[in-house]
């Protein structure tokens, strides 16, 4: 993995409407982040935050069904051309959330220079919803879709060029709300999900052992898109869309553990972590110790 980590603060809370997102990244920093990662012999450069527009500022986008669109876009663009320079000076892209609407700025900034990117999203959503399917008009519920090249163009050419991905080249772990246009569109497109259900019978080692085989046979880099809110909102309950019957802690930091031995992951963001609906910061704890076992830390 690059010995180098650029961490990029992205304090967006406009794609969806709880309030509190947006400390996400402060929230993350103030639980050690920095030294956890340097104390595995990375070299950290906090890139601070990306420019978002406050709320109160921002025009609730009336004229369409997708609320702040115009104000998302503009956070994601900026997003995306921060993101495409870290990866041209070979480091490695860590974004810190924020909602997951700032995925479709990741995606951009990272797919510029892979045109074979594969992408772990891991989320109890699928976040494929369009302006026709969305039941809230939450731009954060339709990030995946906007990377595939389905949506509100605005968003969808983000950086000049689309779609930022294939489906074939996405897995999807954790999912157990899927909205009935999502469902339609995992099907219509092939596109790969490990549900709660998957999880429980096949167990996270094979899920993930799956998941890198599959990954390793048609892509040659790797997006992991971490929603808090993938894990049960027991052990993580920061997060604004919690959904009941998730992934354990234990379940998912072993996931990042054997990601870390794949040495597939080429970029990472962690969101949906909400500081004011979190207990004590302990879902942007969760976050750093996830990151830390995702970077190789080991226990003995
Ligand atoms: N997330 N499917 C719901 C919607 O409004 O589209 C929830 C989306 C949640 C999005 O957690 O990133
Ligand atoms: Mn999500
Ligand atoms: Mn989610
Ligand atoms: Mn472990």
């Amino acid at each position: 993995m690059m010995k180098e980590i650029s961490v990029i603060g992205v304090p967006m809370d406009l794609g969806q409407l709880r309030r509190g997102v947006d400390m996400g990244p402060s929230a993350i920093r103030y639980a050690g982040m920095s030294e956890r990662l340097e104390g595995l012999g990375f070299t950290i450069y906090d890139e601070g935050d990306i420019k978002v527009e406050i709320k109160e500022r921002a025009d609730n986008g009336a004229e369409t069904r997708l609320k702040n669109l115009e104000a998302v876009t503009k956070g994601n663009v900026r997003l995306s051309e921060k993101v495409e320079e870290v990866v041209r000076l070979n480091r490695f892209p860590l974004v810190l959330g924020g909602d997951h609407s700032i995925a479709i700025g990741t995606l951009a900034g990272i797919a510029k220079h892979n045109k074979n990117l594969g992408v772990i999203w891991f989320d109890a959503h699928g976040d494929l919803n369009t302006a026709d399917t969305s039941p809230s008009g939450n731009i954060h519920g339709m990030s995946l879709a906007v990377s595939l090249g389905i949506g509100d163009s605005s968003l969808t050419n983000i950086g000049g060029f689309a779609p930022k991905i294939k489906p074939e080249n996405v897995v999807i772990i954790g999912a157990r709300s899927l909205d009935p246009g999502e469902r339609k569109l995992i099907r219509e497109k092939g596109i790969r999900v490990y549900t709660m259900h998957e999880i429980d019978r096949l167990g996270m080692t094979r899920v993930m052992e799956e998941t890198i085989t599959y990954l390793k046979e048609r892509t040659d880099s790797v997006h992991l898109s971490l929603d808090l809110d993938g894990l049960d909102p027991d052990d993580a309950p920061g997060v604004g869309t919690p959904v009941v019957g998730g992934i354990s802690y234990r379940e998912s930091h072993l996931a990042m553990e054997i990601l870390s031995e794949a040495e597939i992951v080429t970029s990472a963001e962690f969101v949906e972590i909400n500081p004011i609906l979190d207990e004590r910061n302990k879902t942007a704890e969760v976050a750093v110790a996830l990151m830390s076992s995702l970077f190789g830390d080991k226990l003995l």
